[in-house]
């Protein structure tokens, strides 16, 4: 199976290189689809060779949806730029599929470890907002997962082209969850450790996006469970 890598960027040229060297190891095929950067980072990844789309402004997750209409291999790899994620995970990631136990599969931080959930109060707020997501999911459908949130997921092209995301913005994880959900599409996990970012900085202002968490919860608590 053909393995396609998104990597969505904005401003990241301090953390970028190691990404791109790593994932270029282990795809057939590597995409950025970058934020507008103003800084080197579209100058870095043409400089490796790797096609760059701009997203149409809109936040990471306008960018992980424009992914699902570009890659063209068997399975579609999202990887943050910032370090967090570490490509030689790539190969674990992507085995659930390969051997038809998972149709997205999810690099879990809670099974692997993170560097970046525990300690400042943004990240008491973080952990206990993504627990109280997972929390959720797994009630309404019945599942056991440990990380909905995570944004290094590997899916099968069956489930990324079956879905119809709507969220611009950082809630996209949990749309996708949502609605493969509904569509019986399987989701697995592996452990995967969560680096802390090596340099730039977080596009995150939970202040001013929170509450788009709860609404798309109620939303999806008001539609069927599974949509045949
Ligand atoms: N294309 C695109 N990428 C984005 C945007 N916002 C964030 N990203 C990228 O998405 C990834 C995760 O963002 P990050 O700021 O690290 O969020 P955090 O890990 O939740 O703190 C990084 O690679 C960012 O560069 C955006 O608006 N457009
Ligand atoms: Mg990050």
């Amino acid at each position: 199976m053909k393995i396609s890598v998104v990597i969505p960027t904005k401003n990241e040229e301090a953390t970028l290189e190691p990404i791109l060297t790593g994932c270029l190891k282990h795809a057939d095929e590597v995409l950025l689809i970058d934020g507008h950067s103003t800084d080197r980072t579209r100058e870095i990844a043409a400089q490796y060779g790797v096609p760059i789309h701009l997203d149409r402004g809109k936040g990471k997750g306008d960018a992980m949806k424009l992914a699902i209409s570009l890659f063209t291999g068997d399975i579609l790899v999202y990887i943050d730029a910032d370090g967090s994620h570490d490509p030689d995970d790539i190969p674990r990631l992507v085995q659930p599929i390969r051997d038809n136990t998972a149709d997205m599969v999810i690099g879990s931080r809670f099974k692997g470890g993170s560097d970046e959930l525990v300690g400042t109060i943004n990240q008491l707020f973080r952990i206990t907002g993504s627990n109280i997501i997972t929390t959720f999911i797994n009630y309404r459908w019945n599942v056991h997962l440990s990380d909905t949130q995570n944004g290094f997921r590997a899916l099968r092209r069956e489930a990324a082209e079956a879905i119809n995301l709507q969220v611009d913005g950082f809630p996209i994880e949990t749309e996708m969850d949502i609605q493969l959900l509904q569509r019986r599409f399987r989701i697995g996990e592996v452990a995967a450790h969560e680096y802390a970012r090596k340099g730039g900085e977080s596009k995150i202002r939970l202040v001013k996006i929170w509450y788009q968490y709860p609404l798309l919860l109620l939303k999806t608590w008001f539609q069927p469970r599974f949509i045949d």
